[in-house]
């Protein structure tokens, strides 16, 4: 949850959408949860006691109320209509009143000398958007609640007349993924990026009203108020992911390099200039964010191997249920208990054909306790085999912390709940999949390059991407972009960071940032670009742990305890202390620090350099 992040499940993006409004439906059950005692008597100066018993009431109510939120929220996303989403706004507007008020009282006691716990629920709660006006409260939520299911709904109708011509954004993905030809792909990239500008200014109205909500608690505006999320004062956070990004960008470069040299060799230099920016519809991703696809277009000519899980898992016939069982099956086997049974009996594994559904992939956790499930249109492809893994991470944390107390159920900071998962992922190995039966032969280790090379289409790629997506996001909530120059400054940023461009001009109205789900969601996005770079660090200190030396790439943490158990003893710590301790847990390393990621991709970095020069002579 991006503003009450730590009280209600953070890894939800989805749900991020109801924001802070889902921490605290209200209505129904408030007789019985205990009223936030308004007794306290604001004439009075406050006391410590006073401040605790705040506390211990708050976060009892708070942890009653999220779970009807939740529901609300769960029961939209995977039946979009027009019923359940009136609910779910309902929900969250009722949510919203409480954690107004919550909000604003807790300043009563900033002053006290508090324990260091409760000083830090204290701040936790005050991380938060607040709205004094009904009618900004309503305005908020029912526009949070529309454009979730906006997004969700969006087709492209090529012939608006017969719906049977109609892609979903599954299918158009699917598109992106395997055409090779240069009009098709920008047919179906137009096509998509064409539907976000429909909800263009309920986006517009959404951000005014959110400000509001941000000033009311003291922020300058919703972005600074997400850049306070991390034990950090905004401007500290900006300047280290500033820091990340310049340590990361040579590598990128170096990949970008060889991606335009290939892709020039298979689409024509016609298509793809020797410099400046690539086409942004190229890249076998709707958004160009991560490049796995492209492999068969770029692999070194010598890899012989095929790492294509997707292929064997069709092959196979492994369906939704079953990857997610190999998935699970990592996680126990570095003792971690298995997913509760209701987990299998209440996710959503597959899109459902008779319904509309939030598809994009989530997490969520109910009953802040075991109730926990993922809601995801599985395919059986590579990719979705590895996101599995991620969301797994997201339900694995949510178990590890539940014996916290409610304010501290949520990650070290939003970065860490995108890394956990990711981070097993890494030790999904060539070495691992033979092992489980997913592949028949481990490529040999002159082929590491291939390996590696794939790994970087997927996490190298991603980093300007997870980094430029807030880039824009501060720029809209500060006002230093106006509406009518979201395209201008998204491209701007687009070519600057990823050295990508449009397809064709912009357009009339466009609203290309808002193709992209963390937008009309309102998901903040730089806990992805975070997350690339600590869960280097997590695989390095997990490696470590489990008394790996060689390679960073070639290790894999499966059936190892010592190295659960360490990652363990991390995820149950919750939200509970600063991220830097959590992250000193388990890497001995109290920054984030690009050079785990940079010792992984480093023989690659030599080789792609070598390719560079080879190829552009
Ligand atoms: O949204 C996600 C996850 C759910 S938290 C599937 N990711 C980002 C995206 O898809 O854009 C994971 C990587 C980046
Ligand atoms: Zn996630």
């Amino acid at each position: 949850m991006r503003y009450f992040q730590h009280l209600i499940s953070p890894r939800i993006p989805a749900l991020m959408t109801m924001s802070l409004a889902l921490a605290y439906p209200v209505t129904s059950f408030a007789q019985t949860t205990p009223p936030v005692k308004k007794a306290v008597s604001t004439a009075s100066a406050p006391t410590v006691a006073e401040a605790e018993r705040f506390l211990r009431d708050a976060e009892v109510r708070l942890q009653q109320l999220s779970v009807i939120a939740q529901r609300a929220a769960w029961v939209y996303e995977t039946h979009i209509t027009d019923d359940t989403e009136a609910m779910s706004a309902q929900a969250s507007e009722q949510a919203l009143t409480v954690g107004s008020e919550i909000a604003i009282q807790a300043r009563r006691y900033n002053a006290l000398p508090l324990s260091a716990d409760s000083k830090r629920k204290l701040k936790l709660l005050q991380l938060n958007l607040s709205f004094k006006d009904a009618a900004d409260r309503e305005a908020y939520t029912r526009l949070s609640t529309s454009l979730a299911g906006e997004y969700g709904k969006a087709k492209y109708c090529k012939n608006p007349a017969d719906g049977s011509t109609c892609l979903d954004l599954g299918q158009m993905e699917e598109i992106m993924a395997r055409s090779h030809d240069p009009a098709v792909l920008k047919d179906v990239w137009m096509g998509w990026h064409q539907q976000a500008s429909k909800y263009k200014d309920s986006y517009v109205n959404y951000v005014a009203v959110s400000n509001k909500g941000a000033r009311e608690m003291g922020f300058s505006d919703t972005g600074a108020l997400w850049r306070s999320q991390y034990d950090m004062s905004p401007d500290a956070f900006e300047a280290d992911t500033e820091r990340l990004w310049q340590q990361v960008k040579p590598l990128y470069d170096s990949l970008h390099q060889y991606v335009r040299l290939k892709l020039r060799q298979t689409y024509g230099p016609d298509v793809v200039p020797l410099t400046g920016p690539i086409p942004a519809h190229l890249f076998g991703n709707m958004w160009s964010q991560s490049w796995e696809n492209l492999y068969p277009i770029v692999k070194p000519q010598e890899q012989a191997a095929s790492l294509d899980v997707g292929a064997v898992l069709k092959q196979k016939n492994i369906g939704a249920k079953a990857m997610a069982q190999y998935a699970e099956g990592f996680y126990t086997s570095l003792g971690m208990e298995k997913l509760p049974e209701s987990f299998w009996q209440r996710s959503m594994l597959t899109k459902p054909r008779d319904r509309e559904v939030v598809c994009h992939a989530s997490a969520w956790d109910l009953d802040n306790l075991t109730d926990v499930r993922i809601k995801m249109c599985i395919n059986q492809t590579t990719e979705d085999f590895i996101t599995i893994h991620h969301e797994l991470g997201h339900i694995y944390y949510d178990l590890a912390y539940r014996k916290q107390p409610h304010l501290f159920k949520g990650g070290a900071n939003d970065g860490f709940h995108e890394a956990i998962g990711d981070t097993v992922a890494l030790s999904v190995t060539p070495e691992y999949l033979k092992k489980i039966g997913l592949l028949s032969e481990v490529p040999d280790a002159s082929q590491d390059v291939g390996v590696l090379l794939s790994r970087a289409l997927e996490k190298v790629a991603f980093l300007p991407f997870g980094y430029l997506v807030d880039q824009w996001r501060w720029k809209v909530y500060s006002g230093k972009v106006a509406p009518k120059d979201y395209d201008k400054v998204w491209w701007e940023l687009r070519e600057k960071y990823q050295g990508i461009k449009r397809p064709a001009p912009m357009e009339e109205n466009g609203f290309d940032a808002g193709a992209k789900y963390h937008v009309p969601a309102d998901t903040p996005y730089a806990r992805y670009f975070i997350a690339h770079i600590l869960q280097f660090q997590f695989h390095r200190g997990l490696c470590k742990e489990a008394g790996y030396v060689g390679p960073l790439n070639r290790c894999s943490i499966f059936e190892d305890k010592k190295a659960g158990a360490k990652y363990q003893a991390m995820l149950a710590m919750g939200a509970s202390r600063q991220w830097n301790e959590a992250l000193k847990a388990v890497s001995g390393e109290d920054k984030m620090d690009a050079s785990a990621i940079l010792d992984y991709f480093a023989p690659l970095k030599v080789w792609l350099d070598a390719q560079n020069k080879q190829l552009a002579q």
